[in-house]
């Protein structure tokens, strides 16, 4: 397997996050990055750095002034009196409230959804470097038949215009869109975080050219809460193109490898030439802030399913939290994908 990483991605290291209201050091942290690539070494894997494609592939999916704060924000905190290793605000702009201000901290509530996505010095470099990992690996699937992206930050709940839930690039929608313009279409995205992947749902909720499939916690009680129900189903020429599957807290590696096999048939059904995988390991039993009890054999079991499907595929890193099950997991799904291709 192809492993596409970036050094960069070590750079963005936020501190603190707030857990019904008590500081705990941020469970997104720059470790994951080294523990990941160490994981994909050790088993046999072959790394790369991407290479630089530009802004393109992510003005695919963003918008640029969103891009641009992201770029900027963090050369422009002297507007921010204090201000000390983090660009962060606790005012968020409600649906209700539209005025774009010209200050920094209210562009930080305007582009955020909540406290966990800090900017700091070297954020942009570690997004960017993610969001290239996702685009080469999105170019090395079609032509090798599948990719490894090892993006971090995570990327699925950033929607067009805002970062939140630890992300701020969507890595796995700009892998997307990626081959959708190299295929011709249409394309499928495969969501087996433990969270749902709300923000990738968002930038292609009116689109029938990719089809948005999500297997996930239900979030009646649990992140991202205001999105991620089965009745979301697209709208407009995207009816019928979104599928969320939601799960009950729990849920072990039956029901959710029920409910990877029925999003891929759905992806089959559907006639993808192209698919991306965003891979959360959150679902592992032991994960700090999962919700579900996968365990090292149902993601084995999961990769061997996605690979039978036998479509280009890129796999592209979102969630998975500090455990001894990580790197692990990784390393399973990583070998049960490539055996079930050979
Ligand atoms: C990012 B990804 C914990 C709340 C968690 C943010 C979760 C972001 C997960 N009390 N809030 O999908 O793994
Ligand atoms: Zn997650």
């Amino acid at each position: 397997m192809r492993v596409l990483h970036s050094p960069d991605s070590a750079r963005h290291d936020p501190a603190l996050y707030m857990r019904r209201g008590t500081p705990i050091p941020h469970p997104e942290q720059a470790a994951r990055y080294a523990i990941l690539r160490d994981a994909a070494l050790q088993g046999g894997h072959v790394l790369a750095e991407p290479g630089d494609h530009g802004l393109g592939p992510i003005h695919a999916v963003h918008d640029p002034d969103y891009v641009a704060f992201l770029a900027e924000a963090w050369t422009r905190g002297a507007e921010m009196p204090g201000i000390a290793d983090e660009i962060l605000t606790g005012a968020f702009a409600r649906p209700q409230m539209h005025r774009k201000p010209a200050g920094l901290l209210g562009l930080a509530g305007l582009y955020m959804a909540d406290t966990s996505t800090p900017i700091r010095a070297g954020t942009w470099p570690a997004v960017y470097g993610a969001a290239q990992c996702a685009v080469a690996a999105a170019d090395a699937a079609l032509a090798l038949g599948q990719a490894y992206a090892l993006c971090r930050p995570p990327g699925h709940h950033a929607y067009a215009e805002s970062a939140g839930g630890f992300c701020f690039l969507n890595n796995s929608a700009i892998a997307a869109a990626r081959m959708r313009a190299a295929t011709g279409g249409p394309v499928a995205i495969l969501d087996i975080d433990v969270h749902h992947g709300n923000g990738t749902q968002g930038i292609f909720y009116t689109r029938a050219d990719i089809l948005t499939v999500s297997v996930h916690a239900d979030p009646a009680n649990y992140f991202p809460f205001y999105a991620g129900y089965a009745d979301e189903t697209g709208a407009g020429a995207g009816a019928g193109f979104n599928r969320n599957l939601p799960l009950p807290e729990g849920s072990g590696d039956g029901p959710w490898l029920a409910a990877v096999e029925a999003g891929l048939a759905a992806i089959a059904a559907r006639g993808a030439r192209g698919l991306v995988v965003a891979l959360g390991l959150d679902a592992a039993g032991d994960d700090p802030i999962g919700a579900l009890s996968v365990t090292r054999a149902g993601f084995a079991g999961a990769a061997a399913r996605i690979a039978r499907a036998g479509l280009p595929t890129a796999l592209v890193q979102e969630g998975g939290y500090l455990c001894a099950a990580l790197p692990e997991n990784l390393a399973a799904f990583l070998a049960a994908f490539d055996a079930a291709r050979t």
